[in-house]
C-alpha cells in the first residue's frame, strides 16, 4: 500500500526535529559585574626622611566594572604639622598627576586649617579632581610633597573621600590605610683636602687632587668612606647624630685627623676647614724618615708610574714614591719628602 504524500512530508519533519537539538537552552546568563572603586596612599619616600629634607607619597584612584565611570573626586588628606610641613605652606603645592583622569580639571588644590578639615583635629590637604570618565583604571592621581620639620615617626590619612560617577551619583569605594614615616637628624658634612705638590688641574701624569680617601668614623656609627673630586672637594652625606673622626689620607702622603667632632641637629650642614695632606710617607708607616728617602732613591728617575688620581674610579695601585703624582719619581718628589723631614702622622686637622 503506497504510503499518502502528505504522511511522508509529516515523517520527514518529524525525524528531523528529533534531530535538531531544541535551542530552548541555548540562552546563556549574563555574567556577574561586580564592581568596585578605591582611594589610598602610596607608601611614603624615603620611609626614612631626613628633618628638614623631602617625603613625597601618591594618591592612587582605582576603579574596576563601574558604569558610568568616575568622573570626580573630592579627598581630604590629613598630616600632623608638628612633624611636617606641606612644601610651599601656605600655599599648597600638591603635583597633581595624570595616571587616573588623565589630564585633570584642578578645581580645588588647598591646605586648609584642622577647623575646616573633616574630624575637625588635624590640619588638611583639600583636592577636587574632575576629568574623562573611567570606568575601569587603576593610576595615580596626585602627589603630595612634605618636608620633615621634627624628629619622629608620623601619619598621613585619608580624612574623608567623595567619588562620583559621570552622572553625579556617589560611587562606594573602600579607603585606604593611613601611611607612616620616620623623620631622623642627619649632618651633611662637606670639605676640601689639598695634597701637596699637586695641582687642582691634571700634570704631566695626569694627576690632580681627586681620591683623597675621606672617612668619617662615629662612636656608634659605621665609618663611612668617599673620596675627594679633581678639585679636592668631598660630601659625606646623611651622618647620624653622634661624635665622629673624619681622616683624609692618600699614598705617600702623613693622613690628617679631625676628632671629637660632634654632629647635633644645631647645625645639619657643616663644612669643616680646607686642609693640605704633607707628602713624603712612601712606605705608610706614618712617620716620614731614612726609609722612605731610600724608597725614592731606589726608584730615582723611573717615569710612566701609576697614578692613582689619574684614574677613573680611584682604582689604581698608587706609586707612592711619586709623592705629587706627576708620573715622574725625581728631585721634586725627593723635595717635598725633605721638607717635611720627621713629621709623624697622623697631623692634625684644624
Ligand atoms: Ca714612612
Ligand atoms: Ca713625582
Amino acid at each position: 500500500m503506497k504510503m499518502p504524500k502528505w504522511l511522508v512530508v509529516f515523517f520527514a519533519l518529524a525525524l528531523m526535529l528529533q534531530l535538531t537539538p531544541l535551542s530552548a537552552s541555548a540562552e546563556t546568563l549574563a555574567p556577574q559585574v561586580t564592581s568596585s572603586a578605591s582611594v589610598s596612599l602610596s607608601a611614603p619616600s624615603p620611609a626614612i626622611g631626613q628633618v628638614g629634607g623631602e617625603v613625597i607619597f601618591d594618591l592612587v584612584f582605582s576603579a574596576t566594572n563601574v558604569t558610568p565611570g568616575v568622573s570626580g573626586a573630592e579627598v581630604y588628606v590629613g598630616y600632623d604639622p608638628a612633624f611636617v610641613t606641606p612644601l610651599g605652606s601656605p600655599q599648597t603645592t600638591t603635583e597633581i598627576l595624570s595616571g587616573f583622569f588623565g589630564t585633570p580639571n584642578v578645581s580645588i588644590n588647598e591646605i586648609l586649617p584642622a577647623a575646616q578639615c573633616p574630624g575637625g583635629a588635624q590640619p588638611c590637604i583639600h583636592l577636587v579632581l574632575a576629568g574623562t570618565p573611567q570606568t575601569t583604571r587603576t593610576g595615580f592621581a596626585a602627589r603630595f610633597h612634605f618636608t620633615g620639620a621634627a624628629e619622629g615617626a608620623t601619619c598621613f590619612s585619608i580624612l574623608q573621600s567623595n567619588l562620583v560617577n559621570s552622572d553625579g551619583f556617589a560611587v562606594t569605594h573602600t579607603v585606604g590605610a593611613q601611611q607612616c614615616v620616620t623623620f631622623e637628624y642627619a649632618v651633611d658634612v662637606t670639605g676640601v683636602v689639598t695634597r701637596q705638590g699637586v695641582p687642582a688641574n691634571p700634570n704631566a701624569g695626569g694627576g690632580t687632587l681627586s681620591c683623597t680617601s675621606v672617612s668619617a668614623t662615629g662612636l656608634v656609627t659605621p665609618s663611612q668612606t668617599v673620596n675627594t673630586n679633581s678639585s679636592g672637594a668631598f660630601s659625606l652625606l646623611n651622618l647620624d647624630l653622634d661624635t665622629f673622626t673624619f681622616r683624609a689620607s692618600y699614598p705617600g702622603y702623613l693622613s690628617a685627623q679631625k676628632s671629637g667632632v660632634v654632629l647635633s641637629n644645631a647645625q645639619l650642614n657643616l663644612v669643616l676647614s680646607t686642609i693640605s695632606l704633607r707628602g713624603g710617607d712612601i712606605n705608610g708607616d706614618s712617620v716620614i724618615n731614612i726609609l722612605d728617602v731610600g724608597l725614592i732613591i731606589s726608584k730615582f728617575g723611573q717615569t710612566g708610574v701609576a697614578v692613582r688620581s689619574a684614574s677613573a674610579g680611584c682604582t689604581v695601585a698608587d706609586e707612592s714614591a711619586d709623592i705629587n703624582d706627576d708620573g715622574r719619581i725625581n728631585i721634586s718628589d725627593l723635595a717635598i719628602l725633605s721638607g717635611n723631614w720627621g713629621q709623624v702622622g697622623p697631623t692634625t686637622w684644624p
